[in-house]
């Protein structure tokens, strides 16, 4: 590809590397360019390393305008404790001193009273760098025993599948993408949530590859692509497997290749033989032909990879269909290319490394500490969870906004007796609830070190501007709690460089000769992977029996099928008609009605200038209109719906208020509402969560938020 032009630093600045802290694959190296002024340094300049090889230069739109976010007059600045009632979002300034001692004081009251267990870290990766994302929070809560959080939110479902199979989380590299001939770009919409792909897409396309994407909606990436194949949602383990049906029918399996470097494929020969083409075209609802294609381009080459990514494990089945979707190479043979396989994370190739354990100080968990789940938040805040949830303490996340089964989750954070502390850089939808908010710094301010998971590159972020106002990185928050706690063991008091010392001293080969000196240095560094690496050429590096395990004993020890199958979604019929029942006691929504099946399918993927709902409140005007719902025209005329008329999403959990598009960018049966916004800045004060549930997925305890049946009616 094309060396990328570098740009110099303007004059009378200097130039500070970092990295975008945000969960996203792309991990950008960022150059930021700094004023010295009298009033101290500015940051002035906001632009990606044009010599990284995955950012080549280049961020996306919305961290292109990260200096309006730390520079927002709407930043959280100082302490703050609420004289409002819960929800309001009305606050006055307090000291840190105040706001130490009062956190401190009344953690203590209630685990005295309450035991450690009824407080509840509640986290995410609102910051993805190892210091902010989890280090010394993760010291402070596993010292007090305070409830273990369950981070399944985002990525659990697909993680666990793929390490059913594969071991670990590592796959094609992003940047041997160029050279496939076939790439499938499977449930996600890569210009939107993992744009630095893309050029090495449209390099591939250029050299005359086939690129397809699998999508109900035809997102910006689908009208990009050579071809889009749109099912319902919830139904790719089925296309998956007919794929495979055809492959194994035709001859176009690598039997030599499924021999030597695999186990189970036999079991899943015969599952296959349940999915012919055309039952598949069926369930998925695609025009009669549609699977044999996928499948016979998919084994036309051992240069081709599918980037599948997370829309489509977000539903009951999502589990398996990530399973089904990872043994697509490994039937074809296609693991054995550089350009050949799947991608799906490469975080695996981090983890494996990293100290995390070190980090983390995970020898303070005492294992029988209850964990619960962070997709089911409302039901730890309202279904009396033994012990009861007494305290909450929530940083680098907005659940307020974006967990599940809102209404629930809504009721749990106006408990009167529920202390609820939030560390924040914004007022957001959650600090509205908090007694004690404590204002956080943004990447520009603090020190990070962070891996990622769509390449192969670690990258150090060097603070570039002093902290604005009060504002503290989550490591020295964490540091003061458990000072004013009276927590003095050294694990607590250490800096975060120590920290990152620590954490990279590892004696794993990846991270040979990668110091915190040389990351200082360098900014950037590849893991020591090899140049052409191909992981997969002769099974699993990752599983004990270096096999790839299309039959998982995994899967078997916990009661599922050792090899992949589709289960229909929940909540919405598939193109037989069909549901799966609810799951398990414990894992259902007990609210759904009898025989209840809404007759519209509600998926809310993120809007293209948001990230989950950080951005929202800077970048709202770029998106097309006020929140909105994509109906295709022949739901909406059956409904009296015209473009533009305010419309009532609403189902057995809920009820939104959205502004209609009529477009046939979303298919027939399927109703898009971009996400996740604001609720404070939407029409009725509610978002998409408000009708999605609480239901987990088949793997990974995750969250199923695109298994969702709604009724759409003109809004009176
Ligand atoms: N701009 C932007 N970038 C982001 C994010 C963001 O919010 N905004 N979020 C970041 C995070 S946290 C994550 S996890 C990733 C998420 O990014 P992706 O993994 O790409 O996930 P989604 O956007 O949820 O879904 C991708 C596509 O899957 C489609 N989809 C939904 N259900 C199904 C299905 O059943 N089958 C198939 N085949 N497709 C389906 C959706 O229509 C959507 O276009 O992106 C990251 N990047
Ligand atoms: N309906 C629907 N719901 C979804 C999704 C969807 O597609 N549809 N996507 C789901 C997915 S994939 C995910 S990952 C989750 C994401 O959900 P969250 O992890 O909650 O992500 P954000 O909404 O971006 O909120 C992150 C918050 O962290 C704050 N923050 C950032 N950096 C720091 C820091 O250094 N310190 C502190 N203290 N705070 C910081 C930001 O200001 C922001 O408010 O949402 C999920 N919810
Ligand atoms: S959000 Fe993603 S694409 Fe945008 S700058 Fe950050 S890492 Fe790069
Ligand atoms: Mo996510």
């Amino acid at each position: 590809m094309r060396p990328v032009r570098p740009v110099p630093p303007p004059p009378g600045t200097r130039r500070v590397w970092g990295a975008c802290p945000h969960d996203c694959p792309d991990t950008c190296a960022i150059v930021t360019d700094v004023k010295d002024t009298p009033n101290g340094p500015v940051a002035v300049r906001i632009g990606g390393d044009p010599a990284h090889p995955v950012t080549r230069g280049a961020l996306c739109v919305k961290v292109n305008k990260y200096l309006d976010r730390t520079y927002s007059d709407e930043r959280v600045l100082h302490p703050m404790r609420r004289v409002g009632k819960k929800g309001e979002g009305r606050f006055e300034p307090i000291t840190w001193d105040e706001a130490l001692g009062t956190v401190a004081k009344r953690l203590k009251e209630t685990i005295e009273t309450h035991g450690a267990q009824s407080v509840l870290p509640y986290s995410y990766a609102g910051t993805m760098g190892l210091l902010q994302y989890g280090s010394m929070d993760r010291r402070f809560f596993h010292r007090l025993g305070a409830s273990r959080l369950d981070r399944t939110i985002c990525a659990t479902a697909g993680g666990d599948a793929w390490k059913m199979v594969l071991g670990a989380t590592v796959g094609t590299d992003p940047e041997a993408f160029q050279d496939a001939e076939v790439i499938l770009l499977w449930g996600t919409n890569t210009i939107t949530s993992n744009v630095h792909l893309w050029p090495f897409v449209k390099e591939a396309q250029k050299k005359g590859a086939t690129v397809v994407a699998i999508d109900p909606r035809r997102t910006h990436t689908a009208e990009h692509c050579d071809e889009h194949v749109a099912p319902h949602p919830g139904t790719d383990a089925a296309l998956a497997i007919g794929m495979m049906h055809v492959l194994f029918r035709d001859g176009l399996a690598d039997l030599a290749y499924l021999e030597r470097a695999t186990v189970g494929w036999e079991t899943l020969r015969d599952r296959c033989q349940a999915y012919p083409p055309e039952r598949v075209d069926t369930i998925c609802g695609l025009p009669t032909g549609t699977t044999e294609r996928l499948a016979r381009l998919w084994g036309s080459t051992k240069r081709a990879v599918v980037r599948l990514n997370y829309g489509l494990q977000r539903h009951h089945g999502g589990g398996n269909a990530v399973r089904a979707i990872t043994c697509l190479p490994a039937v074809s043979g296609a693991y054995q290319e550089h350009s050949g396989g799947a991608l799906l994370s490469t975080s695996g190739a981090f983890h494996n490394g990293l100290r995390e354990d070190l980090l983390e100080r995970e020898a303070l968990v005492d294992p029988k500490t209850r964990i619960v789940n962070m997709s089911r938040l409302g039901e730890a805040l309202l279904d009396l969870v033994d012990p009861p949830v007494k305290a909450i303490v929530v940083y680098n996340s907005n659940p307020a906004a974006v967990a599940p089964d809102q209404e629930r989750v809504t009721e749990g954070l106006l408990r009167e007796d529920l202390f609820t502390v939030v560390l924040e850089q914004f007022p957001t939808d959650t600090t509205d609830y908090a007694d004690i908010v404590l204002p956080a710094t943004t990447q520009l301010e603090h020190a990070d070190l962070h891996t990622a998971y769509g390449h192969y590159y670690l990258t150090w972020n060097e603070p570039a501007i002093p902290r604005r106002g009060e504002a503290k990185p989550n490591t020295e928050i964490f540091r003061l709690l458990a000072a004013s706690m009276g927590l003095d063991d050294p694990a607590h008091k250490m800096s975060d460089e120590e920290m990152v010392e620590e954490v990279l001293g590892t004696d794993h080969p990846f991270f040979r000769g990668i110091t915190l000196q040389r990351l200082k240095e360098e900014h950037w560094v590849r893991l020591a992977v090899p140049e052409k690496w191909v992981p997969y050429k002769d099974g699993s590096p990752w599983n004990p029996d270096g096999k790839i395990h299309i039959a998982s004993e995994k899967a078997r020890a916990l009661g599922l099928d050792p090899v992949p199958d589709y289960t229909p979604p929940v909540e919405i019929p598939d193109g037989e008609g069909r549901t799966s029942p609810e799951p398990r006691s414990g894992m259902s929504d007990t609210r759904r009605p009898e025989n209840g099946h809404w007759p519209l399918r509600f998926i809310s993927p993120p809007a293209h200038h948001f990230l989950n709902t950080t951005f929202m409140n800077v970048l709202a005007r770029h998106e097309p209109t006020e929140p909105w719902l994509e109906i295709h025209p022949y739901d909406a005329d059956a409904r009296d719906i015209t473009d533009g008329d305010r419309v009532r999403v609403h189902n057995h959990r809920g009820n939104l208020l959205l502004v209609a598009r009529v477009t046939d960018i979303a298919r027939p049966g399927t109703v898009v509402a971009p996400s996740v916004w604001w609720r404070k800045k939407s029409l009725d004060g509610k978002n998409a969560n408000i009708l999605t549930s609480e239901r987990l997925t088949d793997i990974g305890r995750g969250a199923t938020f695109y298994d969702c049946g709604v009724e759409v009616e003109l809004a009176r």
